[in-house]
């Protein structure tokens, strides 16, 4: 198989191995590719885990396809199913995971040259994470706007409304709708604006992701040949494991964070780290 092609710029295909090419290389433009899957260990249900994820639940929310939920088109039409679930996720209610946390540390460190994130839940910023460090690739529960005349809407009401329960309109009658990318809808300037550091890169980790939504789905393929690429997942996806210099840690975030910062012997400054947030 491909994982038994010789590595170029690692000694083997291991954890070890790359905290080796870490420290001779004096890495430290590291850059993340994530998604749900760093925070589902924080209560926050992901989309497409089986039994656990958002779309196989939906049945409450009364939809047909379970991507309505965050499109554009019917949320124009119906608001509620989605409103309905801002309530269960909105930010505020749920406390980092130690892969937040070990997002943090690299930052620390000074070894972080970007974080893309697929989350709206900003618990990377909750972690301590600056926010011109990262790139909400689907934006984020921060800000709000109408959808039809685009004013912004105050946060505060933002709030109130979303604990109630309720469909926010503007003074102008038009839904508002917080700036989280929809299906059907153009990714932030942010995101093209910070698409040349892929290749800048001289370590990259995806976490957490299906890799299943484009164009965020081909940001790892933008990482230099000859740059190590460790994929932090349950399963492998997006073709990562190809390349001779991929190391795959399957399993659950946290796990895989922890056997990383061991193999760095950062162990007890990332539970000291994670215990203060
Ligand atoms: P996804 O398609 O649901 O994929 C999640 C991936 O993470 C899958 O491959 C899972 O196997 C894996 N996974 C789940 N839990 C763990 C875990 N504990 N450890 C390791 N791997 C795990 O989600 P994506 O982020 O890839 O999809 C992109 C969508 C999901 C984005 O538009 C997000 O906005 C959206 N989303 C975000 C959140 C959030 O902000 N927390 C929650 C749900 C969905």
């Amino acid at each position: 198989s491909d994982q038994s092609t010789r590595p170029s710029v690692l000694e083997a295909r291991s954890m070890e191995a790359v905290a080796k090419y870490i420290k001779q290389n004096d890495v430290k433009r590291i850059v993340l590719m994530v998604g749900a899957g760093i925070s589902t260990s924080a209560g926050i249900p992901d989309f497409r885990s089986p039994d656990t994820g958002l779309y196989a639940n939906l049945a409450f929310l009364d939809l047909e396809e379970p991507e309505d939920v965050f499109d554009i088109e019917f949320f124009r039409e119906n608001p509620k199913p989605f409103y309905a679930l801002a309530h269960e996720l909105y930010p505020g209610k749920f406390r980092p995971t130690i892969a937040h946390s070990f997002i943090k540390l690299l930052y620390d460190k000074g070894m972080l040259l970007k974080h893309f994130t697929q989350n709206i839940d900003c618990l990377e910023r909750q972690a301590g994470v600056p926010g011109e460090m990262i790139v909400e690739a689907h934006g984020s529960f921060a800000s709000q706007r109408c959808i039809e005349c685009k004013t912004p809407y105050p946060d505060e009401e933002m709030h109130q409304m979303v604990e109630k329960g309720e469909v926010p309109r503007c003074g102008c009658g038009g839904y508002v709708k917080p700036d989280i990318v929809f299906f059907g809808e153009a990714l932030p300037s942010s995101f093209f604006d910070n698409r040349s550091l892929p290749a800048a890169a001289d370590l990259c980790i995806v976490m957490g992701t299906s890799l299943s939504v484009q164009p965020f789905a081909s940001l790892p393929s933008l990482v230099s040949e000859g740059v190590p690429r460790v994929l932090i997942n349950m399963q492998r996806v997006g073709g990562i494991g190809s390349r001779p210099d991929d190391v795959l840690l399957l399993g659950d975030c946290d796990a895989g964070v922890r056997k990383f910062a061991k193999a760095m012997g950062w162990e007890q400054e990332l539970e000291a780290l994670w215990g203060e947030t």
